[in-house]
């Protein structure tokens, strides 16, 4: 038994299946859990000392990669004045102007403590502010665990195979309508069938939590086009791709206006931050100036405002950061499908900016069902290899890795390296 196994034991005894959070507990392909030690750069090491190139990143906040020194040196000198306070202070400001600098269309900004409360935040703001009950997401989105979301979740309830999740009540979500990714008609079916009852449609304007599909020309247009036509709002669940694909997000990348935007992940460094915002208009109709009421003790955090910052400040000035995970990305997914070129394993790859998945899938996957297609169990001995070759990928098809600027060509070449070893291997066994 290694350490990792003997810690997992432990754990398993005092928290539900020995983690906090389902996906980290490695039932989508069937091994223990390693149990990490520490993390730097793009390097992640786990308790008996092996170190793995890291494309979780955390799930996402380690676009610097990890431990990066500037943010660090932030936490530590902000410490020192006390952890929290539960009153204001000037960092919050200093963090919220950042972000509406470099993020379009919007002019007010709240802080939360996790993508989940600011997607529950975002989506009570539109019922609040138009005064409709019916929220309109996509099946294989996943936008974080709050009752109104967990209807054909994607993520960690679709790898567990069950989209709806015990503990939501049917009157809650027969107010969540599930449209198709990619599919324009299957979202203006529902608004026509909901005539002014659906206050938003949510989406992840690229989906990563069925693995990496992204929007097909006109779509995230269309949806725009749409959401004026019915009087709903419109909006990006950009815990992922917020910081992520551009400065400014989505919006900047792909140039469409959305009417609310929710953040995680990359806003607080790796500290728990999430943030909702919009139109001052909009922002306003949150308590204490409206009433839509929202609230929380630890949002705002100091220690969590010192390490969004810094994180943020290094994006904001060093822009292009953003070319290179790209580039490194395209180069990953290319060098990918010329393995599967010679090993025929039955994969295809998507990417879009520092995002790429392998899907087990021969299909190509523009939608949940092109995801669900994917052979999972292929994925989970593919992952289990890649660990054996020091390469740390999400431990479930449905999730996207994640090129951080700490990846270096070598770290790059040494993943290929490695995928075409595995590849070979599982050509064999195949
Ligand atoms: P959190 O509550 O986990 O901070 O954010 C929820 C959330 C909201 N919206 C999007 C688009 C998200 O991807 C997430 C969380 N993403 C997952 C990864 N697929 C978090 C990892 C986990 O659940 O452990």
């Amino acid at each position: 038994m290694d350490t990792s196994e003997k810690l997992f034991e432990q754990a398993c005894k005092v928290m539900p299946g020995g983690v906090n959070s389902p996906v980290r507990a490695y039932r989508a392909v069937g091994m223990t859990p390693r149990f990490i030690r520490s993390a730097k750069g793009a390097y992640i090491t786990d308790v008996d000392g092996v170190e793995y190139i890291d494309y979780v990143g955390s799930w996402g906040p380690m676009i610097l990669g990890h431990a990066h020194p500037q943010v660090l040196s932030a936490v530590a000198e902000v410490m020192q004045h006390g952890l929290s306070f539960g009153a204001p202070t000037g960092r919050e400001t200093q963090l919220a102007e950042l972000v509406v600098s470099m993020v379009p269309n919007i002019e007010m900004v709240r802080m939360v403590n996790s993508g989940t409360e600011a997607v529950m935040s975002a989506v009570r703001v539109a019922r609040g502010a138009t005064g409709k009950d019916k929220i309109i997401k996509f099946e294989g989105c996943y936008h974080g665990h709050s009752d109104s979301m967990l209807v054909k979740a994607g993520s960690g309830a679709l790898t567990q195979g069950r989209p709806d999740s015990a503990g939501v009540p049917a009157s809650i979500a027969e107010n969540t309508l599930t449209a198709t990714y990619n599919n324009l008609e299957s979202v203006e079916q529902l608004l026509a069938a909901n005539q002014d009852q659906v206050a938003a449609v949510i989406v992840e304007p690229v989906a990563a939590n069925m693995g990496v599909v992204a929007p097909e020309e006109g779509f995230l247009q269309g949806l725009r086009v749409l959401c004026d036509q019915y009087g709903a709002l419109l909006i990006f669940d950009e815990v992922i791709t917020g910081f992520r694909l551009a400065r400014g997000g989505a919006q900047e990348y792909f140039g469409v206006r959305a009417d609310l935007v929710t953040f995680g992940k990359i806003i607080g460094g790796g500290m728990p931050v999430g943030a909702f915002a919009g139109t001052r208009k909009l922002m306003e109709q949150v308590a204490p100036t409206g009433p839509v009421y929202q609230a929380g003790t630890l949002s705002g955090n100091p220690v969590a405002m010192a390490a969004g910052l810094a994180q943020l400040t290094i994006l904001n000035e060093q822009p292009k950061i953003y070319t290179q995970i790209e580039r490194d990305a395209a180069w990953l997914a290319q060098q990918m499908c010329e393995l599967e070129k010679e090993y025929h394993l039955g994969c295809t790859v998507n990417q879009i900016g520092s995002l790429l998945s392998v899907f087990f899938t021969e299909q190509t996957v523009t939608n949940y069902v092109g995801a669900k297609s994917s052979d999972t169990e292929k994925y989970a001995a593919y992952f289990r290899a890649m660990l054996k070759h020091k390469v740390y990928l999400a431990p479930a098809q449905f999730e996207a890795m994640f090129v951080s600027a700490a990846h270096t060509q070598q770290d790059l070449q040494a993943t290929v390296d490695a995928a075409r070893a595995v590849m070979a291997e599982l050509s064999t066994e195949a």
